[in-house]
C-alpha cells in the first residue's frame, strides 16, 4: 500500500529543492497584485444602455409618443430633468413608446416640473394613448402638480421607467 506521508514529504522535498523561498514569495506577490488590478481593468458596459437617438427639442423625439405640455429641454431642463427653479410632479401620466434605435416599447413617465410660470416653449400635444378625461388614470391633459408645493406647471419631463417588451 502506498505511504501517503512519505509520498508527501517526498514530494514537498523535490518541491523545496528546485525552487527558492524567494521565487515562491514573488509569484504569491503576482498571484495577489494580478487578483487586485482584474476589477480595475476596462469592461465594455456601454451595450446595457440604451441608444437614445433624436432631437430632444422636437415633439417628435421618441419618447414624446404620449406628450402633452412644454417640453423640458426647451426650457433649461432636458427628457429626464426639470429647470432650475422647479419641482417634479409626484404623480405622473405613464405612456408606452417605441425606441427606433431597438424597435422595443419603453414605458415613459411624463412628469410635469412644477413652480415658476409656464414655459411656453415647444408645446407638444402627441398623446398616443391618451383617453377622455372620464378615464383620468389614462388621460394626459392633466395638471400633474396638483399635489405639490406649485400647481403651475412649467414644462414636461419624459423619463424611461424600463422596456415594456422583453429581448426577441
Ligand atoms: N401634463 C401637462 C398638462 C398640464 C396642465 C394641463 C394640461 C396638461
Amino acid at each position: 500500500m502506498i505511504d501517503f506521508d512519505k509520498t508527501l514529504e517526498r514530494f514537498a522535498r523535490g518541491v523545496a529543492q528546485r525552487t527558492s523561498r524567494r521565487g515562491v514569495l514573488t509569484r504569491i506577490g503576482l498571484l495577489m497584485f494580478g487578483a487586485s488590478v482584474v476589477p480595475l481593468l476596462p469592461i465594455g458596459r456601454a451595450a446595457a444602455a440604451p441608444q437614445d437617438p433624436g432631437n430632444k427639442t422636437s415633439c417628435d423625439y421618441w419618447r414624446y409618443c404620449a406628450l402633452d405640455g412644454f417640453l423640458c429641454s426647451c426650457c433649461g431642463g432636458s427628457p429626464s430633468q426639470c429647470p432650475p427653479g422647479t419641482e417634479m410632479s409626484a404623480l405622473t401620466w405613464i405612456g408606452t413608446c417605441t425606441n427606433p434605435a431597438d424597435n422595443r416599447k419603453y414605458i415613459i413617465s411624463y412628469n410635469d416640473c412644477c413652480g415658476a410660470s409656464s414655459c411656453g416653449r415647444c408645446i407638444c400635444n402627441t398623446n398616443m394613448g391618451d383617453r377622455p378625461p372620464v378615464r383620468p388614470q389614462s388621460n394626459n391633459d392633466t395638471n400633474w402638480c396638483v399635489g405639490s408645493t406649485s400647481t403651475v406647471v412649467n414644462c414636461t419631463t419624459a423619463i424611461i421607467i424600463g422596456v415594456a417588451t422583453p429581448p426577441r
